[in-house]
């Protein structure tokens, strides 16, 4: 299945807090990149692998309408003062149209793909979405790199490594690239990780991950206030 995806579109969103404090979206970052891209990195003059250079990216600000946690503020540098003295706008209808021409534009079959996707990204962005009447198609599929690494490294070495934090998307991204992560917890600064890591096991992603992706529809939403 995902042999036949054309277009992987990196994910991640920033929050007002984790799961449990029911959150809301304070930035979206969306960035999309044909697999041809994917699978064929360029280099730079020193042999490093560079981002492709043909991306279609969406970031967004959001205001979350609700008290965004300290903790969140910190990592993100996201806080109700500084989106409300820029009126960032709210998850509304005018949002979800852009977004959903955004995927509409890609070639298709379109992944979104997100570290952490199954738990944190797609379950709160079908929240957002189902609080406005709203949904993707449901044949768009999503795939979790958390699942994936732990995956592959279960094929090749029986089980998943053990140990708090082997498979952060800052550790992941100290391996596979060699570089300090920059501009951790800002949703644009992730994607870029995200999408450096997947290229680094694009083909092994592609050939040999079975479990980790699912369709869109089989994302329950992480909580429901309405409708
Ligand atoms: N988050 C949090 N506490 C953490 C990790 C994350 O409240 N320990 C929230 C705030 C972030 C959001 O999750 O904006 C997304 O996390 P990340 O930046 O890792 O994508
Ligand atoms: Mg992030």
């Amino acid at each position: 299945m995902l042999s036949s995806v054309k277009t992987f579109v990196f994910l991640d969103l920033e929050a007002t807090g984790l799961n449990k404090y029911l959150p809301k979206i304070t930035e979206i970052c969306l960035v999309a990149a044909h697999i041809s891209s994917l699978q064929n990195p360029v280099t730079n003059e020193f042999g490093e692998m560079q981002l492709p250079r043909v991306l279609d990216k969406l970031c967004l600000c959001v205001d979350p309408e609700k008290t965004i946690n300290r903790y969140a503020s910190e990592i993100s540098g996201l806080n109700n003062k500084n989106l409300g003295e820029n009126e960032k706008q709210n998850f509304n209808s005018g949002l979800i149209v852009l977004i959903k021409e955004f995927l509409d534009r890609q070639a298709k079959p379109v992944c979104l793909v997100a570290h952490n996707g199954f738990k944190f990204d797609f379950p709160l962005l079908k929240t957002e979405l189902k609080e406005q009447g709203n949904d993707f198609s449901s044949s768009l599929l999503c795939l979790d790199t958390l699942h994936v690494f732990q995956e592959l490294d279960t094929l090749e070495n029986g089980a998943p490594k053990k140990g708090k934090g082997f498979y952060t998307l800052s550790e992941l991204y100290r391996r596979s690239v060699g570089k300090e992560p920059i501009d951790s917890h800002h949703a644009e600064g992730d994607v870029q990780m995200l999408i450096m890591i997947f290229m680094s096991k694009a083909k092994q992603v592609i050939e040999k991950t079975s479990y980790s992706f699912k369709m869109w529809s089989e994302i329950s939403p992480m909580y429901v206030t309405r409708r």
